[in-house]
């Protein structure tokens, strides 16, 4: 009897010709159900979904297991493990000589807003092009569940020992000292995650994504403020986000009045249907003042926080050429003799 063949169906490929398995690192060590191996499918989700070519990509991080991820991600794309803490000005540097790269650090709660808060804040403040990840449980959880200095006041390790001191907010943090595109999201919410996300590939400058992310081995029980149930019933999301790339011709009609549109620097659009009424992200001010509100009243709100697409970043203030400095030829990049001669001649 003759067979009928079988044929192989095409791999679905985005615009640029690749499929969603060349945006995929290597298997993951971490902990089944950890909420940070949800974090990077959403990752490999957006860069594949936004066509972002992954040799582009710098993946950064410092220590702990949220550092160790970008290992789980997009492996053609460039890695550097830092030391802890210290990955903002690893970015830096990679950035101010490589502008042409996009880069997505991924740190902890631990990384950034213990060891890591002096760079953290200066990397803020500079609005440096970079998509900044933490991956937000409250604990360092490679040490084996120490609060870090995102635990919520009260709340309790599985030891039993509360946490007695305030939070640090590292979203009202980021605003005041100038991200340009901020939020708050949770692992588990894997629609809202992939919409900030890609929202944050269109963006230029900084995007501080603060992502609420269980540790399941050290701070997903009872009275943990960080587990999946909490989080589960406390997310309080202040819009729903629809994410429009520039490449995809929509023309969507929206309420002004329910909706806030924002267009991002590539075209981009960010519509943040209104969940709580009056919220304007492009208010700084306002943004704070909410977030300090939600402290008070023990919320967790999730969303876009802050956005402005048109504040210069550290390249316009810099002045940097258009022509990566890391490809300059050396005839450019090195003084000549005369000029290493005027300044000695300056020095005497
Ligand atoms: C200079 C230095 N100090 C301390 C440590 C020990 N250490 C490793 S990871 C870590 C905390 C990690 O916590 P976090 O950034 O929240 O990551 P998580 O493991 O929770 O994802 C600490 C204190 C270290 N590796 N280097
Ligand atoms: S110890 Fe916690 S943070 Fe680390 S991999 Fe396991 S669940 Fe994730
Ligand atoms: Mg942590």
């Amino acid at each position: 009897m003759a067979t009928t063949p079988t044929s192989t169906p095409t791999p679905k490929t985005n615009r640029i010709g690749l499929t969603v398995l060349d945006y995929r690192g290597s298997k993951t060590t971490l902990c089944a159900g950890c909420g940070h191996n949800a974090i990077s499918e959403r990752i490999i989700d957006a860069m594949y979904e936004m066509g972002v070519p992954p040799e582009r990509v710098i993946k950064p991080s410092g220590i702990g297991c949220s550092s160790k991820t970008p290992a789980y991600f997009m492996s053609r794309a460039h890695s550097f493990n830092a030391v802890h803490g210290r990955m903002p000005s690893v970015t830096t540097g990679a950035v101010l000589a490589n502008h042409k790269l996009m880069a997505l650090g991924v740190s902890g709660d631990g990384d950034t807003a213990s060891i890591g808060i002096g760079q953290f804040v200066h990397l803020m403040r500079r609005n440096l092009p970079i998509i900044y990840i933490i991956e937000d449980n409250g604990v360092y959880g490679l040490t084996k569940g120490q609060f870090s200095a995102t635990a919520d006041l009260g709340s309790k390790l599985k030891t039993g020992v509360i946490n007695d001191l305030p939070p640090i907010d590292t979203c009202a943090m980021a605003i005041e000292l100038g991200a340009t595109f901020v939020g708050r999201s949770f692992s588990g919410d894997k629609k809202q995650l992939l919409s900030m996300l890609k929202a944050a590939i269109a963006h230029r400058g900084t995007s501080m994504l603060d992502v609420v992310s269980p540790c399941v081995t050290f701070n997903d029980h009872e009275g943990s403020t960080k587990s999946y149930k909490y989080m589960k019933d406390h997310e309080e999301p202040i819009q729903d986000i629809n994410f429009i790339p520039a490449f995809e011709e929509i023309d969507v009609d929206y309420d002004p009045g329910s909706t806030v549109q924002v267009t991002m620097h590539d075209g981009s659009r960010l519509q943040l249907h209104k969940i709580e009424e009056d919220y304007d992200p492009t208010d700084r001010v306002r943004a704070i003042t909410r977030l300090h509100e939600a402290r008070e009243k023990g919320e967790v709100l999730t969303g876009v926080f802050y956005v402005n697409p048109t504040a210069p970043t550290f390249m316009d203030v810099l002045n940097v050429i258009d022509e990566p400095l890391a490809t300059l030829p050396e005839s450019t990049v090195r003084p000549g003799r005369e000029v290493l001669e005027q300044v000695m001649e300056e020095l005497r």
